[in-house]
């Protein structure tokens, strides 16, 4: 029974939002710029491209967590009249940092920053109240902060790691109301970790949709076992229509995070024609949104997520 793909399939267009300990750095770390348009990896990647210890990345970044201008009213208000229908935000990237309320680690909003307030929370209640899908990005295998591997060292072990992500899993299914999207990333090659966090999110929220990267795409289709949509790699379509439920996502420069200084904006024009062609393919779109270290969605990112909206208002069926 699929049923529960059904408000998916009609939605068609999400808000992503990358944001955490890593929009504070903006993509440069001891004045050196580790952001995607200087060739490396995005901006939220940069404990890993800087080498950057678990310790440092924390003590530096997580005191600094104080975005006072946050208001999840105007993020949903927003993303509605982007026409856009469910929301997807990062309540762990791969840097381990919670950006909700846990008991698993203290490396969390409420914990470890000033800032003591629990953004999937505020996010969730904002969402329902206006009538928006909610779901989080969780980074279950990438945890450059948390989980020890033959090159790096973690504060947990394996075991102790996946204990981690079981918990997490548990509180974000059951403390924040209906939990829409499951938007797993980057899996390993482990089938059994994989599957058991799936039946997990099955059991707890039978209606959620699950991203295929649960699984690593290694993985062939068949052997995703829990895996409700086929996450095509970013901003990637086919050339015919898809007879499978496929969202791609894409972020409006280079960067996911915040980064101070990438300006390479892509214009209203591409946003919309991508949009449109993604309908074309039957393929849903998740659009990104890199918040900065206050909070606030950048004038140059809802200009474009407006235009977008008026064009659908428009063009568009719903
Ligand atoms: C990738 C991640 O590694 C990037 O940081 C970003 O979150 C993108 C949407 O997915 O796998």
């Amino acid at each position: 029974d699929d049923s529960h793909m059904e408000w998916w399939r009609d939605a068609r267009y999400g808000m992503f939002i990358h944001w955490g300990l890593y929009s504070i750095a903006g993509g440069e770390w001891k004045g050196k710029d580790y952001g995607k348009e200087q060739g490396g990896a995005s901006a939220e990647w940069v404990m890993n491209s800087a080498k950057i210890p678990g310790k440092e990345y924390r003590e530096t970044l997580a005191p600094q967590f104080n975005p006072t201008d946050f208001d999840a009213k105007k993020w949903v208000s927003l993303a509605k009249e982007a026409g856009m229908k469910y929301m997807v935000i990062t309540s762990k990237h791969h840097d381990g940092f919670c950006l909700f309320d846990t008991d698993a680690t203290d490396y969390n909003v409420m914990d470890a920053t000033p800032f003591k307030r629990d953004i999937i929370k505020e996010l969730s209640d904002e969402c329902a109240k206006q009538g928006i899908k909610f779901g989080v990005y969780y980074s279950q295998f990438k945890d450059w902060y948390h989980r020890s591997r033959a090159r790096e060292k973690g504060t947990l072990t394996t075991e102790e790691y996946l204990k981690l992500v079981e918990k997490n899993l548990d509180e974000l299914l059951s403390n924040y109301g209906e939990m829409s999207v499951l938007w797993f990333d980057t899996g390993g090659n482990d089938l059994v970790e994989a599957d058991a966090q799936g039946a997990r999110v099955r059991e707890l929220q039978p209606n959620a949709v699950i991203c295929s990267r649960l699984y690593s795409r290694k993985v062939p289709a068949e052997k995703q076992k829990f895996a409700d949509f086929n996450s095509l790699p970013d901003r990637m379509l086919p050339a015919t229509r898809m007879t499978e439920d496929s969202e791609t996502c894409m972020t409006m420069r280079h960067n996911w995070g915040y980064d101070r200084t990438d300006d390479a904006w892509k214009s209203e024009k591409d946003i919309v024609e991508f949009l449109a062609l993604c309908a074309a393919r039957g393929v849903n779109l998740l659009l990104n949104v890199g918040p900065d270290p206050k909070g606030n969605i950048l004038p140059e990112e809802s200009e474009r997520l407006k235009a977008a909206g008026a064009w659908m208002a428009v063009n568009g069926e719903s």
